[in-house]
This record gives C-alpha cells, structure tokens and sequence, in this order.
C-alpha cells in the first residue's frame, strides 16, 4: 500500500482528486475521515492542510504528496520533486503601493515586507543584496501596506485581481509554482516502488491526453495528399474508405493550441465536416 498525502481542502483539493480519479483510482465512501483507502488500487489518502505535506512526505509518514512548489520550498523540508502535474498554477510575487514610483529591486532596501514565505522572499533577497525587514504574517498579506503594517507584500499572485484591488501593483515575479507530485529520498520496498510507477505511468497517460485532440473529418480522395501533408500526427493518420469512393475518412491526433490554425488550411485543402473529440488518455 502506497500511501499519498493530499490537502484535506482548498485550491489544490479539487485537481488533486480529479487527476487521482482520471487515473483510474477509485475511493472508498468519501467520509472525508484522515486516512482513505483506494477500493481498486493499492493506495491509501492521507488528507493535510498543504503546509503538512512537505514534512509528512519527508518523515516518511507519506510515500508521496501532492503539494504547490511554493509550499515544497517554503518548507525547506528533504523531499524530491518527481513531477510537475501542470495544475493550481501561480506565482510568488513582490508588489507595492500603486502610488509608488517604482525604479528597480533596490527600491526593497531598507523596506518592510510582509509575507507568509519568509524562506523563499529571504533567499531571493539575499540573492540580489538587498536588506529588508521580512515581516511574517500568515494571512491576509495583501491588506498589510493599506493598514500600515508593511510597505510592500511577497505574495502568491494567481489572476492578479486581488493586488489590484488593494491597490498594489506587482514589481517582481520571483517564483512560478504549480502542482507538483513529491517524493522522499529513503528507499521504498519494492512493493511501494511497482505501485508508484503504475502510478506515474497512469499519471503521464492523463497528462499526454490532455493537450491533446482527436481529429476527423472527410477529405476527397484527389485532396487527400494536401490535407495529409497538413496534419502534424503522431505517427501516420488514419485514412478509411466511405460509402462514397471518391471520399475518405482521416483521423489523427492533434495538440490543441495547433487546432484553429490547421482547421483553417484543412478546410481550404478541401476537408469537410472537421469534427474535434476530447481523449481522455493516450498510453504509450
Ligand atoms: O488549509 P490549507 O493550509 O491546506 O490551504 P491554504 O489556505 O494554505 O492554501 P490554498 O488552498 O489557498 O492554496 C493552496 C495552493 O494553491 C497554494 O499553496 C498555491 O500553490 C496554489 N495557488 C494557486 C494559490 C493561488 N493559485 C491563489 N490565487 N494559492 C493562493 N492564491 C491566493 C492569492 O494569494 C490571492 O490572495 O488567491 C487569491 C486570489 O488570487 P488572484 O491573484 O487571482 O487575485
Ligand atoms: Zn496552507
């Protein structure tokens, strides 16, 4: 039994069970109860605020968590990345007062800065030999300028919606963080290590379906060769006979962010009837 620590609610929680689940990992009666056993995989949940997981994955109490890198570095804790999973992506920020004049990271000297990451904003300080006075708080940053208790803030910034209206305006991105799936260093039994790398190769079949779409359409047989050298496939397209022989049928497999400009020359290749599907895994 592989045991995953996961946070019990919040902004990772959602993601979390839903690339838990798309990878086939189904739960026993969520009772929301600490520890939950998977009914048709050799796992178990072990739900924590996300601030725990670091040191439960480091202490061994977890084989593995899903935690945000920004909690990983924060905590300082001896764990390894093992993957990045793409989710609960944002940024770890400096921001100021808008009406301030804003001319380089020198600005920071001699300042005071609240935070809940006194780790990660005193190592990029440091980093760029700048003294400032790191005031920890652990929540709420964002409205400490306005009520005087620091002069700017190191925050996590998603949309940027809530710097915006505290007034504050983002000088210096200084961490991009996502989801990210951590391990310990302490050796697992092979039972643990044949279970997390099902896992894993559970995981990246989601992953690599996710960006990714399956593509039909009807092509005339004399267009055929255009619109093949148009389709950036995996391999070789699909190519199957229809009723009518003068047509075909082309299926492939197309990046997403690609869709629209290639729809564009397949339609003036003479493709018709383009039609766009969801993959929900693609296994190597
Ligand atoms: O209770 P527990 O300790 O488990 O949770 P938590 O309250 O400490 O964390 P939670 O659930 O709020 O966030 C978990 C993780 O989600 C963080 O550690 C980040 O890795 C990630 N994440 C992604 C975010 C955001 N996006 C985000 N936008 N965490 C916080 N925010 C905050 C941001 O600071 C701002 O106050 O959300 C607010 C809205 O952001 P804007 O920029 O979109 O306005
Ligand atoms: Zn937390």
């Amino acid at each position: 039994m592989l045991r995953i620590a996961v946070q019990s609610k919040g902004r990772l929680y959602d993601e979390t069970m839903e690339l838990l689940s798309e990878a086939g990992i189904k739960l026993t009666a969520m009772k929301r109860t600490l520890l939950v056993p998977s009914r048709n995989f050799p796992v178990e949940l072990l739900f924590l605020r996300d601030d725990d997981i670091p040191e439960s994955v480091a202490s061994g109490t977890s084989d593995i968590g899903i935690v945000g890198l920004n909690e990983v570095l924060e905590k300082g804790k001896n764990v390894e990345i093992i993957r990045d999973l793409g989710f609960s992506k944002c940024r770890l920020a400096l921001a100021i007062p808008q009406k301030h004049q804003y001319n380089g990271i020198e600005w920071f000297n001699g300042k005071k800065i609240a935070t809940s990451y006194p780790r990660i904003l005193g190592d990029f300080l440091k980093k760029n030999n700048i003294t400032a006075d790191i005031h920890e708080i652990s929540g709420s940053v964002e409205i400490a300028p306005g009520i005087g208790l620091a002069d700017a803030i190191f925050d996590i910034v998603s949309s940027g919606s809530t710097l915006v209206s505290n007034n504050l305006v983002e000088v210096e991105s200084v961490l991009a963080s996502e989801a990210v799936l951590i391990g310990n260093s302490k050796e697992l039994s092979k039972e643990k290590e044949d279970i997390l790398n099902e896992l894993l190769f559970r995981i990246e079949a989601v992953k690599a379906a996710e960006s990714k779409k399956y593509v039909l359409m009807n092509v005339p047989r004399a267009k055929l060769d255009d619109v093949v050298a148009i389709l950036p496939g995996i391999k070789s397209p699909t190519i199957l006979p229809l009723a009518d022989e003068s047509w075909c049928s082309v299926h492939t497999v197309i990046q997403e962010k690609n869709f629209w400009e290639i729809s564009e020359k397949l339609k003036s290749a003479g493709a018709e009837g383009i039609l766009v599907l969801n993959i929900e895994k693609m296994v190597p």
